[in-house]
């Protein structure tokens, strides 16, 4: 069985998540995804997020496509999940490219390419102009 493991924030998932979800479940026969702590998102200078730690699992969880789903709480877990779950190939969208390579050690190191026109950015700006919008 082949175990694939890939991480993310997944604030608003949009249909750019979703595709890589799909891709990665398509590298193999088993799919981890690791979601972000709030506190893990904060020290690596992300402090826009709009969604709690619980509406993001759900919302992944939602999707059909995780066979596991872990929390990723620290700098350096990664190399702790690959190991402790047996992951054979490690992926994440093309944004990350050679962020990664340190991981070839322990598996197999894949860079899906990231859908292009979506991001949570824009998905979070569009809420806020239809939300004026609408107090207009
Ligand atoms: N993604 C994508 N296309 C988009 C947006 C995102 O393929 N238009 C991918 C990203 O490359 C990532 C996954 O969807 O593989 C989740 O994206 P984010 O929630 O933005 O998570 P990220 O900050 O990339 O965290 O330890 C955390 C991970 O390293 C990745």
């Amino acid at each position: 069985m082949v175990k694939v493991i890939t991480y993310g924030t997944y604030d608003l998932l949009h249909y750019g998540h979703i595709k890589l979800l799909e891709r990665a479940k398509g590298l193999g026969d088993y799919l981890i995804v690791g979601v972000t702590a709030d506190d893990f998102d904060k020290n690596r200078g992300k402090i826009n997020v709009q969604q709690s730690l619980m509406e993001r699992i759900e919302a992944v969880r939602a999707t059909g496509l995780a066979d596991k789903i872990i929390v990723e709480e620290y700098e350096g877990q990664k190399i702790d999940d690959i190991r402790r779950y047996d992951v054979d190939i490690f992926t994440v969208g093309s944004d990350w490219v050679g962020k990664f390579d340190y991981l070839n050690e322990y598996c197999k190191v894949v860079y899906l390419p990231r859908t292009e026109g979506i991001s949570s950015s824009e998905v979070r700006s569009k809420q806020c102009k239809l939300r004026m919008g609408f107090a207009a």
